[in-house]
């Protein structure tokens, strides 16, 4: 078919510039979890060194809170689903929250 060039159909051209938006899980403190088994959740599940994992926990134990990994949202809730439930599982009482990063 011949088509009038008036009318002809044409592809823009557009840099994709968005990005997934990103939240931290949060470690909270607690009395009762072992210090090594939140040494084993950052290094297990939030693949950190033993000094790092070690750092961030001795973070949170003193000071209440700290940031574990920071992900999509659906790895986020999924990374602190199994953490607690593995804390669960093995009697102690962890906590971990997920809030959004500020926007770039
Ligand atoms: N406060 C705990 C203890 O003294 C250790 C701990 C650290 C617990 C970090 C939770 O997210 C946490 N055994």
């Amino acid at each position: 078919m011949t088509r009038d060039p008036k009318h002809a159909t044409q592809t823009l051209e557009r840099t994709e510039t968005t990005r997934p938006r990103l939240f931290r899980v949060l470690l909270l403190n607690d009395d009762y979890t072992p210090m090594d088994f939140v040494v084993m959740v950052l290094r297990r599940y939030f693949r950190q060194s033993e000094a790092q994992a070690t750092a961030v926990m001795l973070a949170v134990h003193q000071r209440g809170q700290g940031v574990a990994g920071v992900y999509t949202r659906e790895i986020a809730e999924s990374k602190a689903a199994q953490v607690t439930d593995h804390a669960r599982s093995e009697g102690h009482p962890l906590e971990l929250s997920i809030e959004p990063e500020a926007e770039a």
